[in-house]
């Protein structure tokens, strides 16, 4: 292990300790108490605002501005040393989770450190991961356990946080699995409001990454027999579904704000976060000037200079995607009039997350809907997120569908796509599996020796695309080739029409292809999908990696980016035990139409570029995202089942297949 990658272990691990058991010969070098680093000036006042062991919060306007100044301050270190130096001084002073959240903020964005990983989000703070009781058993077993063991272990099953009692537990196993909170905490630092980070497309991606979340959601749910998720639009009704995390807030013991059942929204009147009252009648206001804008074609800024919303543009110049998604985020940056279009999503959360206690009377902390790690888990979050989701689709349907020409691409021709999986065609298989994190980095067990949990997880036996195509040109060409899956049916057992489905399509891959003149054969891994990471590692796995294998040996790769991606092993839904009918869409396009002029080389780390675009570049696709499902399907298409797509438009670059998967309810064996 390099060494900068160790002192950057050293610093995430404990961190509501003042200092970690590998560094307590190291001096404290600054006094927090009367100045820091060296800089009079810089208090932090902002970020000591915010108390030890309570919520910290990216959507909580404070919260961002208490981050901006923790950032600032490790920004000015150059390398890690300095940042650990300034890192051990404020440690165990500083909320927790915004210190993690500044320093892997500074890791991921500092060009001198963009050779050491960070370790995995569970490890740091396995308590946002793993019910406290799960905890509380493996304390137990560690003081029951002899010298001589050295692994103490515990399972957490399938049946996470639920009973089954209520439809909604049936997902607990998908909102609740570890590694899509974990990418969703990730996503959130590499795109950030109010940090100052202006990343190419950054709105337009909140709004494709979220929306495939939520087509993933309902693929699952479909699986298990239940609708689609229902937009949390009526706010004057109460929410139907409570939620119970079982989880803490940090390592000391906090316990998140739960939700009963049919709680009702109400106006949000806390005095602990630094937030001005907010009505819900404000939010509806805010969605009304929006939905507003996207009627009229046009958002209004602070001098009332009309912008207009198109998503017909040519890069960079930003579409009206992008530009409704900024103002939705409230980025003060970003935002085209932020006090007129508010901050609807980010406030969104907050309301809903205070809802068991709006006015603090009670002194409960908030929901987990107010932490990015936390809030996948809960069924409302999915609700929000597919309200919010609501008002982009409505822009959407109002571009011109595409035409042919765009849709098309005529010299190439699609002859077959499969799936296969361990010699078998078509069919997929599902099942448990579990990983194994230490939760004694993050939390002290009071011994030497590791402790670990162990964490179900749906899983899959990979597979691999085999599509067969034909190059009718002369010449070779390179091109993009589109994988997307959606459910056949509906929740009634219904085939689906291209309409219905729309939203449904769930990418799998999208990569570029160079395909010689002639018959071609491509065959591509599931492993290698462009939206998942493969690169998620435990602080062990970063221990035990060779020096050479080290890519700080390598200067032009950027790991940090890696962490962002969805989880491997959620690539596929969980189909039924019966098996579940699903269909592959295969779509190939022109790279010399799709591409990017890229400002700098880009550089290796774009593992899981469609959720998470690449580090340091331009999002390597020139089409809108979501392509080609973000529009309306063409009126001739439009209630047309999918079968006979191809033969209405005679698109000979789109090939489908019928796909059937079947959940095994046992473990996989990889
Ligand atoms: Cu990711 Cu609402 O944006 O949680």
């Amino acid at each position: 292990m390099a060494t900068d990658q160790k002192q950057v272990l050293d610093m995430f691990q404990r961190p509501y300790k003042r200092q970690s058991s590998t560094t307590k010969d190291r001096p404290i070098v600054f006094d927090l108490s009367t100045r820091v680093g060296g800089s009079p000036t810089q208090s932090l006042s902002l970020a000591r605002s915010i108390p030890k062991g309570s919520v910290f919060s990216m959507f909580v306007m404070s919260h961002r501005l208490a981050a901006k100044e923790l950032c600032d301050f490790f920004m000015e270190a150059n390398d890690v040393n300095r940042l650990s130096e300034r890192a051990e001084a404020v440690r165990g002073n500083l909320n927790e989770k915004l210190f993690i959240f500044a320093l892997s903020f500074v890791i991921i964005r500092k060009e001198e450190m963009r050779s050491v990983r960070l370790p995995n989000i569970v490890e740091i703070f396995p308590s946002m991961f793993v019910p406290v009781i799960t905890l509380g058993e493996l304390e137990h077993r560690v003081q029951e356990s002899t010298p001589d063991q050295e692994v103490v272990l515990t399972e957490y099953g399938p049946e996470f946080s639920s009973t089954h009692l209520k439809p909604e537990h049936r997902v607990a196993y998908w909102r609740e699995d570890y590694g899509i909170n974990a990418h969703h905490w990730h996503w959130h630092l590499v795109y950030p409001v109010d940090l100052g980070v202006m990343r190419d497309r950054k709105g337009e991606l909140f709004y494709y990454m979220h929306q495939q979340m939520l087509a993933r959601y309902d693929m699952d749910r479909l699986s298990v027999s239940l609708n689609r998720v229902q937009k949390l639009s009526n706010w004057r009704i109460p929410i139907l579904d409570g939620y119970f995390p079982k989880l803490t807030i940090n390592n000391s013991g906090q316990a998140w704000g739960t939700r009963q059942d049919n709680t009702l929204m109400q106006d949000y009147k806390r005095d602990d976060f630094g937030l001005p009252q907010t009505d819900v009648s404000e939010l509806e206001q805010w969605h009304s000037r929006i939905m507003d804008a996207i009627h009229q074609g046009f958002l209004v800024d602070r001098e009332g200079k009309h912008t207009k919303l198109s998503d017909d543009v040519k890069l960079p110049q930003k579409r009206g995607i992008d530009l409704i998604a900024d103002a939705l985020g409230a980025d003060s940056t970003l935002s085209l009039n932020s006090p007129f279009y508010g901050d609807l999503h980010n406030m969104g959360h907050v309301v809903i997350s205070a809802s068991h206690d709006s006015d603090n009377a009670h002194r409960e902390q908030l929901g987990v809907m107010s932490d990015t790690a936390t809030a996948m888990r809960d069924p409302v979050f999915y609700r929000w997120h597919k309200y919010i989701d609501d008002i982009f689709q409505e822009y959407k349907l109002i571009q011109r569908p595409y035409t042919v020409e765009e849709l098309s691409l005529s010299s190439v021709e699609v002859v077959s796509v499969d799936v296969e999986s361990r010699n078998k065609k078509n069919q997929l298989i599902t099942g448990w599996n579990t990983r194994d994190f230490e939760a004694s980095r993050g939390l002290d067990f009071n011994i030497n020796r590791p402790v670990m949990v162990r964490l179900t997880h749906l899983d899959h036996n990979s597979f691999h695309y085999n599509i067969k195509l034909v190059n009718n040109d002369k010449l070779p060409m390179e091109v993009t080739v589109r994988i997307f899956m959606a459910p056949k049916q509906n929740e009634r057992g219904v085939d689906m029409n291209l309409m219905e489905q729309r939203v449904l399509w769930a990418e799998m891959d999208r990569f570029t292809q160079n395909l010689k003149p002639g018959p071609n054969h491509i065959l591509r891994p599931s492993t290698s999908s462009s939206i998942t990471n493969a690169n998620d590692f435990t602080f062990r796995d970063l221990e035990q990696m060779p020096v050479s294998d080290n890519p700080g040996a390598d200067e032009n790769t950027l790991f940090n980016f890696c962490g962002c991606g969805w989880p491997q092993h959620m690539l596929l839904p969980r189909g039924k035990q019966e098996g579940m009918p699903f269909e592959i869409f295969v779509m190939v396009t022109d790279w010399a139409q799709d591409k990017v002029v890229q400002p700098i080389r880009a550089r290796n780390c774009s593992a899981a570029a469609s959720f998470c675009g690449i580090l340091d570049a331009r999002y390597p696709d020139s089409r809108p995202m979501g392509f080609p499902f973000d529009r309306a399907p063409m009126p001739m298409l439009f209630n047309r089942p999918l079968e006979r797509t191809r033969d209405l438009t005679g698109l000979s670059n789109i090939g489908m297949q019928d796909i059937t998967i079947t959940f095994t309810n046992a473990q996989i064996t990889k």
